[in-house]
């Protein structure tokens, strides 16, 4: 059994891909006793954008910090940097010449991302366009079983299932098809600043992102001017109320208590208490997490060897499997 997801390394970790994903994979494996937790971090896909070349060498030391702070063993997981494996940008032009353009065009992280170029009077990248072929790739190479993401993933990894079984039916079976593991609640955490919008690391503010980096009194500041409405009930209401929601949904998901108690403890709250609330339980959650990053980033020759044995034990299963999908494609392998 292998529980396979990743992150862009775009900027720092938001409090959205923590609990949204990261600690989704936590639970996968809880569930999933002997499943190998394939965990990487997605570098040529956040170029796909435009990126900052100084930056991108820190990003990639900090994902992977955060990655190990999460607890992610990587004597028993396998924990490595995309770029480092060549098999997926192989594996993905060949998905690429398989999938139908239409079927890219119709994404809507592709719409979205393409729109928000454009305002901006910026060209449009093809890779932004080919994203999805590279993530079949990252997934279908290692016959993953479960991908946990959030919401937002959910449109690839469907396609990542559709081109797999075109090419299986083509050319016989080559790939497994993965399942996609999304979070009932607190699949989408919304900006603290426009509970409408997705928390997002691309976000042209960050007044609404917490990031796992922020101080104590930053987290505070953003949760005191959190966004709500004029109801003035704490209710689980995401139509009418999608920012008091939203701070329900994140205070479940830290503490680790289901909605409805949340609801039931805090009804009688005023929003002002209970943003209060909310703040320092983010803080405790974040606190030792941002402690454990630090002590990683202060040993990079730790974080290059872990690299590094991690692509070689990433290899080991993606190779095999980028030959077959090229043996059956006709291609000579030697
Ligand atoms: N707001 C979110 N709520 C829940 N899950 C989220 N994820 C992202 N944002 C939220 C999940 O985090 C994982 C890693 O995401 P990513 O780094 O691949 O990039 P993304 O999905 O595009 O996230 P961002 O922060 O919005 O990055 P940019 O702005 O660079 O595009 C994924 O599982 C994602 O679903």
């Amino acid at each position: 059994m292998r529980i396979l997801s990743g992150i862009q390394p775009t900027s720092k970790v938001h409090l959205g891909n923590y609990i949204g994903a990261i600690s989704l994979w936590e639970e996968e494996l809880k569930k999933h006793e002997n499943a190998t937790g394939i965990f990487f971090i997605a570098d040529y896909h956040a170029i796909t954008v435009p990126h900052d070349p100084k930056q991108l060498k820190e990003a990639i030391y900090f994902i992977l910090a955060t990655y190990l702070a999460a607890g992610f063993n990587p004597k028993k997981h396998i924990i490595f940097v995309q770029s480092h494996n060549p098999d997926h940008t192989e594996a993905a032009w060949i998905i690429q010449t398989q999938t139908p353009i239409g079927w890219l065009e119709r994404m809507t992280q592709y719409k979205d991302k393409r729109k928000k170029l454009k305002n901006e009077g910026k060209s449009i990248p093809t890779g932004l366009l080919t994203y999805p072929a590279l993530m079949a790739a990252d997934i279908l190479l290692y016959d993953t079983d479960i991908v946990p993401v959030g919401e937002d993933q959910r449109q690839h990894l469907e396609y990542t299932r559709e081109i797999a079984q075109r090419i299986n039916n083509t050319y016989g079976n080559v790939f497994k098809l993965p399942t996609a593991q999304i979070r009932k609640f607190g699949a989408k955490i919304m900006d603290l600043s426009n509970p409408t919008k997705k928390m997002s690391k691309s976000a042209s503010s960050y007044k609404g992102v917490i990031f796992v980096t922020d101080s104590n009194d930053k987290i505070y500041q953003k949760f005191k001017r959190a966004v709500t409405d004029n109801i003035n009930k704490v209710q689980y209401n995401p139509q009418e109320q999608p920012g008091i929601s939203n701070l329900i949904v994140i205070l479940s998901l830290v503490t680790n208590k289901p909605i409805e108690n949340i609801v039931d403890e805090y009804s009688h709250y005023n929003y002002a208490k209970f943003k209060e609330i909310v703040a320092q339980a983010v803080i405790s959650y974040i606190e030792p997490l941002r402690a454990k990053i630090q002590e990683y980033l202060a040993h990079k020759d730790m974080l290059e060897t872990s690299m590094k044995e991690g692509v070689t034990k990433a290899r080991e299963i993606s190779t095999p499997k980028l030959t077959i999908l090229k043996r059956k494609l006709g291609y000579m392998t030697i």
